[in-house]
């Protein structure tokens, strides 16, 4: 009774703040947890030491969170700027998914507003958890169960109307809700199409849904930035500034998405070879994602790229080098 009032005021609301949303009750382990669990055996997690401490956790909801009976997921496009503009040459880039206010504050409040919602319907002993990104589930996998949408080969989860262009959070309750699911499609979304494979310019892709996190330009902008243990630094090309979409801009389900060069926002672009650390500031001020990188190796890695463009353009240098993105 107390489980289906609350999804009567949950739903608009859900549907006010996101694109799209499911509510799991009790779900199972995810199924890829064994897949995981290899993956760290393998080492592709690098010094992503929260994976593997949290891994166990990550097994389904319970191990995760004691005591919480419900997963309710929500999804955020990315900002809408990250689309006003075909790529910049020359100037420096960042990730789509970090134009704008950072995600983890946007879902914080998009959730927040729900909560406000439905907090006088809730037991007086509830304590909702959000957690978009950082909490220790493995959320794409919990999305597929909820038919959210289907892992592609470039491990996104791709969702039939949305395609990948969005980022997954998560509000948690130990109110048991009613499940809100959308059956599974059994339409493999890649068939034989390999397009974000060949054009990884890492190839940080061991196979198909297998991610090498070492060598992919995310974790070496984002996670580890400014190090260069084993050469790879050399194969991050002189366009991104702070992670990378390239296997998400070939993939065919993006095709619909306004990312043509309709509009002329640049704000995703640094525009400056050497930026000095005020421009940096203020570029971070309007992307708030990049405060999860010291300022300093931000501006490191700007000039890392400066550095490759001019030995690039250098005439003794012979033929010009040419990005690899
Ligand atoms: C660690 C991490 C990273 C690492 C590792 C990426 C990775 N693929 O694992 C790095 C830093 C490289 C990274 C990069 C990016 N990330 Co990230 N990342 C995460 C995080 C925190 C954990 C992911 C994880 O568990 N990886 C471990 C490995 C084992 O999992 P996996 O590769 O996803 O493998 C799964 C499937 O492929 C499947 N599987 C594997 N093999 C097979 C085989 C078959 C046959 C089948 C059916 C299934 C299957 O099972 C696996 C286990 O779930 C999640 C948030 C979260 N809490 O889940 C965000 C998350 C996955 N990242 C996200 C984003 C946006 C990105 C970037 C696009 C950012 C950018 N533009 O720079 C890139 C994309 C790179 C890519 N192609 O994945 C979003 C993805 C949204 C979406 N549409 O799917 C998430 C969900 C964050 C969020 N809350 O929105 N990320
Ligand atoms: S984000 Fe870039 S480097 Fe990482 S897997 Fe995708 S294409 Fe490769
Ligand atoms: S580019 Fe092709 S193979 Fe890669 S995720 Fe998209 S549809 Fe699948």
């Amino acid at each position: 009774m107390r489980a289906s009032r609350i999804m009567e005021t949950l739903a608009p609301s859900m549907d006010r703040e996101f694109a799209d949303w499911a509510v799991l009750v009790d779900p199972p382990p995810v199924p890829e947890w064994e897949f995981f669990m290899e993956w760290l055996s393998r080492g592709y997690q690098g010094t992503l030491e929260y994976l593997e401490r949290t891994a166990s956790r990550r097994r389904s909801l319970s191990d995760g969170y004691p005591g919480y009976r419900s997963l309710i997921l929500g999804i955020l496009p990315y900002d809408p700027r990250a689309f006003s503009s075909a790529p910049s040459q020359g100037r420096l880039e960042i990730a789509r998914y970090a134009v704008g206010e950072d995600y983890h504050v946007r879902f914080e409040k998009a959730f927040g507003r729900v909560l406000q919602d439905i907090s006088p319907l809730l037991p007086e002993e509830e304590k909702p958890l959000i957690k978009p990104d950082h909490g220790s589930l493995l959320e794409k996998s919990f999305a597929q169960m909820a038919g959210l949408g289907r892992m592609g080969k470039n491990t996104l989860l791709i969702h039939p109307g949305l395609g990948s262009w969005f980022t997954i959070g998560s509000l948690l309750l130990k109110t048991p809700l009613l499940e809100k699911t959308v059956p599974l499609s059994e339409r493999d979304p890649c068939g034989p199409c390999s397009r974000c494979l060949d054009a990884c310019p890492t190839q940080a892709f061991e196979a198909p849904y297998l991610l090498d996190a070492r060598q992919c330009l995310s974790y070496l902008t984002i996670e580890r930035p400014g190090e260069d243990g084993d050469g790879l630094r050399k194969s991050l090309g002189d366009r991104w500034l702070f992670g990378c979409d390239r296997c998400q801009e070939v993939c065919p389900h993006n095709r619909e998405h306004p990312s043509s060069d309709s509009g002329n926002d640049l704000s995703r672009f640094l525009s400056v070879d050497d930026p000095t650390e005020s421009d940096m500031r203020a570029f971070r001020t309007v992307h708030g994602a990049l405060s999860r990188v010291p300022l300093r190796r931000l501006l490191e890695r700007a000039e890392e790229v400066s550095r490759f463009r001019k030995e690039a353009s250098a005439p003794e240098h012979g033929e010009k080098r040419s990005s690899p993105i």
